[in-house]
């Protein structure tokens, strides 16, 4: 009795200590994640060439963006329910959105507003104004600047990187792109001091890059987070902003670090403005499909949708974004399992959680049978990434029926299946690196326009 007993309390000890050793979110990401839906803006001179890169040899004679209006943008945004605008102040080609004291390669140069604008002040104060958060992109790779391919080019680009980051108030993410051309000079960047820098200047922005330290890439640009995915990772032993790829998607059940998968992409098939794209806008239903495939699958939804020449998001894509978040506000506005007794489970309340070691049953009772088709569930990702494997099943009036077995939680799980009525379901923990903390269930029945 005695030993079993020992045995047991070791057991419990031993899962606690290993969950004390789980990696955790900093603030920052956790605050980040909850961010759920972020959009990106790709404009540069390259929405007047018609290119998706740059060379550095474009006249900034061309940039002049006559209806620009960044109000325009922040508000279809906001609309779409979008909570962070991220800027691309500088992409590929090395033309600064912003009059950099570095370069005479940017806005000061160009006839728009008479070399006397700022995009990236209109931006930041149009999000400020709105309540979006403020985020920008600062290619690494810049192939107008002289110095690049050199270790001057370090401090060039921290001497832009510090004008943004002390410049346009609050920053809550900066990306660091690793994309560079094959006929790119070598060059090595000073990735750590870049990001000791944002550090100092603005603790409460996440990193971006392909992996981390804050945020890493979801490994690909079609919005699909993997089925399963940790938020964990390891770069021991890796170069700064570079990760194993084959984690990228899915994450590492054993990763040392927490750098949890950013999904960006498109809402056009280009990441800049095309005039022939403007019939291949994303549906709402196509957009709402990015959703459950990023925030349903334990990652953030960084959608793109550029400007075009004039300086305007247009019409289309800002209907597609509206009506994006109709559909989900529809889906998700009942959740069915708010009537039953576990109120810890419905209070949107990531801190509030139950304990659910594995094997562990929580049966979800909806006050009569009901049909649903959607389901959700979030772990306390305050305290780690846990479940690994579990299922979900419904009461059929006579037994249990399987409606899927389902890997990671993490932030967000959401399932998607065909109509069910029922009055009871149970979700089993069947594999957690240490015992679950589930926040929050779901259970919903689908907008007909999805
Ligand atoms: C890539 C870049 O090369 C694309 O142009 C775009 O900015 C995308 C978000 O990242 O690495």
């Amino acid at each position: 009795m005695v030993h079993k007993f020992l045995c047991f309390a070791l057991m419990l000890l031993g899962s606690q200590a290993f969950a004390q050793n789980l990696p955790k979110p900093s603030p920052a990401q956790l605050a980040w994640q909850q961010l759920e839906t972020t959009a990106f803006l790709h404009f540069t001179v390259n929405t007047y060439t018609d290119k998706e890169w740059g060379d550095g040899t474009e006249s900034p004679s061309i940039f002049n963006p006559v209806k620009f209006d960044a109000n325009q943008w922040v508000s279809a945004l906001k609309a779409g329910g979008f909570k962070m605008c991220i800027i691309t102040a500088k992409h590929h080609d090395g033309f600064c959105l912003w009059p950099s004291k570095y370069t005479d390669h940017s806005v000061k140069n160009s006839p728009w507003k008479n070399g006397q604008g700022d995009i990236v002040k209109e931006v930041a104060d149009a999000c400020r104004a709105q309540g979006l958060k403020f985020g920008f992109y600062l290619s690494p790779w810049d192939q107008h600047e002289k110095t690049y391919g050199t270790n001057q080019y370090n401090d060039f680009y921290k001497n832009q990187l510090r004008e943004l980051l002390s410049n346009y108030g609050v920053v809550h993410e900066v990306w660091f792109d690793g994309a560079r051309g094959p006929n790119a000079k070598d060059m090595q960047y000073d990735f750590k001091g870049f990001w000791s820098l944002v550090k100092e200047l603005q603790p409460q922005a996440v990193c971006f890059s392909d992996a981390g330290p804050g945020v890493r890439w979801v490994g690909n640009e079609s919005g699909n987070a993997g089925e399963t995915c940790w938020s964990t990772i390891s770069t021991t032993g890796m170069a700064p902003g570079v990760a194993d790829s084959k984690y990228l998607n899915t994450g590492d059940e054993k990763g040392t670090e927490w750098i949890p998968a950013e999904t960006d992409v498109s809402i056009r098939p280009g990441w800049f403005y095309h005039p022939k794209e403007d019939d291949k806008v994303r549906s709402p239903q196509n957009l709402v499909n990015l959703y459950y495939q990023s925030v349903g699958r334990n990652s953030l939804l960084l959608l793109n949708v550029p400007p075009n020449r004039e300086g305007l998001l247009c019409p289309q894509d800002v209907a597609a974004i509206a009506e994006f978040r109709n559909i989900l506000n529809e889906t998700f506005k009942t959740n069915l399992a708010k009537s039953g007794k576990n109120k810890k489970l419905v209070d949107n309340k990531l801190s509030t959680w139950i304990n659910a070691p594995e094997k562990a049953v929580i049966e979800i009772n909806l006050p009569k049978a009901v049909a649903f088709d959607r389901f959700m569930v979030q772990e306390n990702i305050a305290e780690g990434q846990r479940i690994a494997e579990a299922q979900l099943e419904y009461w059929d009036g006579s037994s249990w029926k399987l409606i899927k077995n389902f890997t990671t939680v993490g932030y967000k799980r959401l399932l998607r299946f065909e109509v069910v009525t029922a009055s009871k379901l149970r979700l089993t923990v069947l594999r957690a690196l240490a015992p679950a903390q589930i926040a929050e269930v779901g259970v919903y029945k689908a907008s007909m326009k999805e």
